[in-house]
């Protein structure tokens, strides 16, 4: 491991402690916990997963699935226009949504979260190509992106092995007793938006994760992806998200994750499932739902249109994927027109 991280400590000694489990989390802001899962359920995952992304191209041609070589000719990330070709289809997997419904995963949810528990229906794989490291996920609080409450969890987990080198998820502990959401700004990879964290490069916690091994954390923790720098692999990843029936959920988390970038219907995704137990599970929630607050993404929109007016190649490369997803929108039309302005 990098000698500059430091190693996640892990709660599996109080798993059956609602109370310890809460104050570890109140002072550290994650919980980790190897083997959250049985390992062949997420290696069987993992084969279904990585069996859709064969099919579509992103694997070398008669590699195994399992080894997740990726082609890198066919690099692409989550706000490209490739992007959701292969991605739709990993997300009408059924085994890929029942895993966020585990026994397993949903016991410690209930002991972290002490009511009854709703995971969220926009269920997140993270299919991570190699040698495409300025789009490592930036350092953020979730509470930007999936809004709702303080009390939403992220439960990362690797779909498959996870040693470093592969960029798996690190943490910064005690972050979350900032207690308010952080100043974020543009920044590319997964989320577009980043805080500055200068000072506290000493303190990153991550570990070489294995099949079955899950981070928790709330929703204003510190975290970012490490770089994948292998060779060749795809790094496979879920983030699911927890939180109390009660407390309330910002709408977009009833949708399929990525819906806004480019549609895709929960008809779609349960279309081809052979167990219906799932479909639709969400729409029994009482509790309240808010809309989306767009600010932290508009701001991060202007920051990329100034940026990109100084010939910033990230800003540019942000603007041309809005252009190219939807060039009829407001943001569309005003980042073409930055574009054209910085050439
Ligand atoms: O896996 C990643 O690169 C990002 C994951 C993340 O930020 C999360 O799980 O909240
Ligand atoms: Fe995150």
């Amino acid at each position: 491991m990098q000698s500059e991280l430091k190693t996640l400590q892990s709660a599996n000694d109080a798993m059956e402690d609602s109370a310890e489990l809460q104050s570890r989390l109140a002072e550290d802001g994650y919980l980790f916990f190897k083997r959250l899962f049985d390992p062949d359920v997420i290696m069987k995952l993992r084969k279904d997963l990585l069996t859709v992304m064969q099919k579509g191209g992103w694997l070398v041609a008669g590699t195994d699935p399992m080894d997740g070589i990726a082609d890198i000719s066919k690099r692409c990330t989550e706000g490209d226009p490739d992007y959701p070709k292969v991605y739709h289809e990993v997300y009408k997997v059924q085994s890929f949504h029942q895993t966020a419904h585990h026994p397993d995963v949903l016991a410690i949810m209930e002991k972290i979260i002490g009511d009854t528990v709703f995971p969220h229906p926009s269920k997140i794989a993270r299919l991570w190509f190699p040698q495409f490291t300025d789009h490592t996920t930036p350092v953020h609080q979730d509470f930007v992106h999936f809004q709702g409450s303080y009390d939403t969890f992220t439960c990362w987990s690797p779909v498959g092995d996870c040693p470093v080198e592969l960029g798996g998820l690190a943490v910064l502990p005690g972050s979350h007793r900032v207690d308010e959401v952080l100043d974020h700004a543009f920044s590319l990879g997964a989320g577009s938006l980043s805080v500055d964290t200068s000072g506290h490069e000493g303190n990153w916690h991550t570990i070489d994760y294995e099949a079955g091994d899950a981070l928790i954390f709330p929703s204003l923790t510190l975290h970012k992806a490490l770089p994948n720098v292998t060779e060749d692999r795809l790094r496979v990843s879920l983030d699911n998200r927890y939180q109390n029936e009660n407390d309330p959920v910002a709408e977009h988390m009833l949708q399929p994750h990525l819906a806004s970038f480019s549609p895709l219907s929960w008809e779609e995704v349960y279309a081809g499932w052979t167990d219906d137990s799932l479909k639709y599970y969400w729409k029994d929630r009482d509790g309240p739902v808010l809309s989306k607050d767009s600010s932290y993404m508009d701001k991060a929109f202007e920051q990329a249109i100034a940026l990109a007016s100084n010939g910033n190649e990230h800003a540019r490369l942000h603007l041309e994927r809005i252009v190219h997803r939807d060039p009829e929108s407001d943001q569309g039309k005003a980042a073409a027109a930055a574009l054209t302005g910085s050439n």
